[in-house]
């Protein structure tokens, strides 16, 4: 089952990431970042004729095209940036991210590791690092400090893709390989740009043994919900432009079948089952299952379930407690 070797597998398990040079053709993806460059275009546009911004640099490549209108205004990069983002960084939600999300050949990678009935994790994220922004540096930190503790147990494969070839010098990931068997460990709030931060003297591992996963385009970086990483800053010339996907088999706590009505609070059964998904905000989705192929989401289904824990007012979910780093 899956198209990983075992020799990969093992690597995978014992290493806690895996780089897998090359799942999709490079053209592959080149819808996906055309859709990304219309929703620049029609931003640009916008602000543009809110008379906000004055250069369009409409001939400038997928590439660079952002990076200049934040370098001419950041609040216009910034608005451009949000709106690919979306209210918690995985906004988008267009035919091209779930055609990526659920392409036959990452799907087969995502299945040698958590098997055939798999969930599209509510947390995806697009990144679009600018050069010289301090913005997109990631500190440490392990996914699982972001999930609630009821899926500490559970394998929620992070798929870390590239949509121009990742390097040391426009940012691609560090990881502190065999270091994701210890738990998740101590984080703290107020990070780098808001995310959370393991300290360094809390770190599973060395910092300076990290491995710098750099990955061309066409390939990703698989990692455990448990394996320490961080993102270094662009120092190129060009935006490091990248999405992260999460997948976990369906035996993991979810919200796949779970419709909020609009108010989750006012409804306490529902408010259990919705606090036991490891992202309660956001909306799971299954994207293969033998077993329930009914069940598996088109694309209407999922942008529509997307939309919709867009707009439910849920309650806050029980966090982790972390406190804040000292200064
Ligand atoms: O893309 C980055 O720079 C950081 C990504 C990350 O931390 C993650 O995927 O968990």
């Amino acid at each position: 089952m899956g198209s990983l070797t075992q020799e990969q597998v093992t690597f995978f398990e014992r290493e806690g990431y895996l780089i897998v040079p090359r799942i999709f053709d490079p053209q592959d993806l080149e819808p996906l970042r055309r859709e990304m460059e219309s929703i620049i275009d029609h931003e640009a546009r916008r602000l543009h004729e809110e008379g906000k911004l004055t250069r369009l640099h409409e001939d400038a490549p997928f590439e660079t095209r952002l990076a200049l209108i934040y370098e001419d205004a950041p609040e216009n990069g910034l608005a451009i940036i949000q709106a690919l983002e979306g209210r918690a960084g995985g906004g988008h939600k267009g035919i091209e991210m779930f055609r990526v999300i659920t392409h036959p050949r990452l799907l087969a990678v995502v299945e040698s590791l958590v098997g055939p009935e798999i969930i599209g994790s509510s947390v995806y994220r697009i990144r679009p690092k600018l050069p010289r922004i301090n913005r997109g540096v990631v500190p440490w930190h392990q996914d699982s400090g972001y999930f609630a503790e009821v899926c500490d147990k559970h394998l929620i494969l992070t798929v870390w893709i590239p949509l121009v070839n990742a390097t040391i010098e426009n940012g691609c990931m560090q990881i502190l390989p065999r270091a994701h068997r210890q738990g998740v460990v101590t984080h703290h709030t107020g990070g780098n740009a808001g995310f959370l931060v393991i300290d360094d003297n809390d770190l599973p591992g060395n910092p300076r043994q990290a491995v710098v996963a750099e990955c061309p385009l066409g390939g990703a970086v698989l990692m455990t919900n448990l394996t320490p990483h961080c993102s270094t800053e662009n120092n190129s010339d060009h935006i490091r432009w990248s999405i992260d996907l999460r997948y976990q088999g369906a035996d993991a706590p979810n919200n796949a079948g779970l419709w909020p009505a609009e108010e989750i609070a006012n409804h306490d059964s529902e408010l259990v089952q919705y606090q036991m998904a490891c992202y309660p905000p956001e909306a799971d989705f299954v994207v293969q299952s033998r077993l329930r192929p009914e069940q598996v989401a088109d694309f209407e289904t999922f942008a529509r379930r997307r939309a919709m824990f867009d707009n439910a007012r849920f309650i806050a979910y029980p966090r982790r407690g972390w406190t804040p780093i000292q200064a």
